[in-house]
Formats: structure tokens, C-alpha cells, sequence
């Protein structure tokens, strides 16, 4: 090793021990358990320069993921260093939390001295945010601190290869479609009844919305969820109306869909929607899209549906029966 003997040796090898990424800009504080996580391969490294007198150099390579404002960085996270080879191979695999996508993924290349500081021989800086896009498998290659792609001994560009996946956590919503939500079928004359006292209540008195589906459909745990967990639909749903579910495949409540015209013709999810007095105004499907294609709703389907049900509200006279109950007999 000789230190200082080429250009490239500029910097100092890394600190093994850095600060943590547990906090994102301005001391705003990140999520404990991340966003997802990044499986990264190491493969091996080619076309390194010298970076010792024997004419080799000892490679090894670091990874590191930066704070969300790209500066500072979590641990770093080395492979062995393979003593004189200039293509090394190292087949390593490391394993990153992803926080935010504004992060980044440095990779860095040393040279091993055995005595003094390892030898910086090239770099890389990757967004997270591309790195989340797709799974790779490429040669990445490795830049000197002026930003220019480096050449090696064999006339090749100084490049690691990375194989990296990344894999979301599941996501409160995903969690969301995987729980019964129609669990309380018994219960349903119950609920209509205290749904329309509570709605005769409020001041201004609101509606009753009552969402009938199944559980095996997961556009209706996507209404639900959307209805209580999106900021716009959850607020615009709790001003209007008392919603809530009714299992349109239990026996319990095949009485209040006859009473309602047997809403559940229409497809899953129905809304059907009474007055505060328990008068019927409206049944209105979830849409074509949603029920037939599998499609999930988005946030904004759902907006507009709602807002569409809270417009039904005002405009439809109250007590007339949906048409389709004499069609189906
Ligand atoms: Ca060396």
C-alpha cells in the first residue's frame, strides 16, 4: 500500500459506526419500522484501478443508505476485502430499511491497505426512489470525486455489479382488506334501528348509509377502509351520514334488503341510503368498474361516490322504491 500515490486515494476509509437513520430532515422523526425493506446482492466489482505497488489492489465494497436529506448516512455495511485482484468476486448480501424515498444508496469501493487508511477507489450515489421502482440486476459504475466514470487497468470501466430487490411492507391498507369486516351480521335490525336514532340526533340531522357486501369481495373492504381511514371521505362521510356495514349474504338480513328493495342485485359493494326518520331514498352500486373488473377503488372513485350519495340526499324525494325490485320477480 502506498497511500497518497494515486489521485483516487483522497479520502479516508469509512467510519463503521456512523449515526443511525432514524431521523429525517429538520429532526422530523421517520417511521420505526420503515416503508420496506431492500435486499442487496453484491456480486463482484470489476475494472479497478491499481492501487498498490504490486500492481493489484484489495478491494472491498461499502454500502450505506444516507438520511432522507441525502447527507450523513446509516451504517455502513462492507463486504470482505479480496486480497490483489482487480475483479474481484464477493457474492454478499446485505439488507436495508427503507424510511424514506428521498433517501440514498452510496456505494463505495476501498482498497485494503493492511497498514494506515483504506484507499477510496470510486463511488456511487443512488435514489432510493429508483431503486424501489423495479428489481435490478446491473453494473453500476463507480465515479471519482469530481463525478467522472473511472477507468481501469484492463481499459474497462471501474463498475460493481448489485443485484437489489425491494419488497414494501404491507401497507395499513393491505392489512385493512385482509380482516373480516362484516362481522356483526346478527346484529343488523339492531343496527339500522340505533343508526336511525343517531341520525335523528345530530344537528343537522344526517342520513343512514349502510354499505352491504361480503367479505370475500375486496372492493368492500376498500370502500370501508376508504370511508374511514382517507382524510376527505372519512370527514364527508361522518358529516352526512351514520354509516355503517350489513353482510348481504346472511340470512339475518334478508329481511331488511326485501324492506329495501334487494339492493344486493346490484353487485358489491351497495349503498343504500334512509332518512333519519328509516323512510328509504336511494340505492346506488359501487359501479361497474369496481364490481366487475377487480379493479380497487381509489381514494378518488370513492370521493366522487360519496359525493354523489350526499347529492342524492338533498335532490331524491324520500319513500320511492328503487325500480329494480319488480324487475327481478
Ligand atoms: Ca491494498
Amino acid at each position: 500500500m502506498f497511500a497518497g500515490a494515486t489521485p483516487l486515494s483522497f479520502l479516508q476509509a469509512p467510519a463503521l459506526h456512523s449515526q443511525g437513520v432514524g431521523r429525517g430532515r429538520a429532526g422530523e422523526k421517520m417511521s420505526e419500522e420503515g416503508m420496506g425493506v431492500l435486499d442487496i446482492f453484491v456480486f463482484k466489482a470489476s475494472g479497478l484501478v491499481k492501487m498498490d505497488l504490486t500492481g493489484l489492489c484489495d478491494p472491498y465494497v461499502t454500502l450505506t443508505m444516507t438520511n432522507d436529506d441525502g447527507t450523513g448516512g446509516g451504517k455502513v455495511r462492507r463486504t470482505k476485502y479480496i486480497r490483489q485482484n482487480l475483479n474481484p468476486e464477493f457474492n454478499q448480501e446485505f439488507q436495508f430499511t427503507v424510511y424514506k424515498l428521498s433517501q440514498m444508496l452510496v456505494i463505495k469501493v476501498y482498497d485494503h491497505d493492511d497498514l494506515g487508511a483504506d484507499d477510496l477507489m470510486g463511488t456511487r450515489r443512488i435514489p432510493v426512489a429508483e431503486l424501489v421502482e423495479k428489481d435490478w440486476q446491473e453494473w453500476f459504475h463507480m465515479l471519482d470525486q469530481l463525478g467522472h466514470e473511472i477507468i481501469g487497468e484492463d481499459g474497462t470501466m471501474c463498475r460493481v455489479k448489485l443485484d437489489i430487490k425491494y419488497t414494501p411492507h404491507p401497507t395499513r391498507e393491505m392489512a385493512a382488506l385482509g380482516r373480516a369486516i362484516y362481522v356483526d351480521a346478527g346484529a343488523g335490525e339492531h343496527q339500522v334501528k340505533e343508526s336511525i336514532k343517531r341520525a335523528a340526533g345530530c344537528q343537522p340531522r344526517k342520513r343512514v348509509l349502510i354499505q352491504f357486501g361480503a367479505d370475500w369481495n375486496d372492493s368492500c373492504k376498500k370502500f370501508h377502509f376508504l370511508l374511514r381511514e382517507d382524510k376527505d371521505c372519512a370527514a364527508m362521510c361522518a358529516e352526512f351520514f351514520e354509516y355503517f356495514l350489513l353482510d348481504a349474504e346472511h340470512e339475518a338480513n334478508f329481511d331488511i334488503m326485501k324492506r329495501l328493495g334487494e339492493p344486493q342485485w346490484l353487485g358489491f359493494p351497495v349503498f343504500v341510503i334512509l332518512d333519519h326518520a328509516g323512510a328509504y331514498i336511494h340505492t346506488q352500486s359501487a359501479g361497474h368498474r369496481a364490481q366487475h373488473t377487480h379493479t380497487m377503488p381509489s381514494s378518488r372513485q370513492s370521493r366522487a361516490m360519496l359525493c354523489t350519495l350526499t347529492r342524492c340526499t338533498i335532490d331524491r324525494p324520500v319513500g320511492i322504491r328503487p325500480h329494480f325490485h319488480s324487475d327481478r320477480s
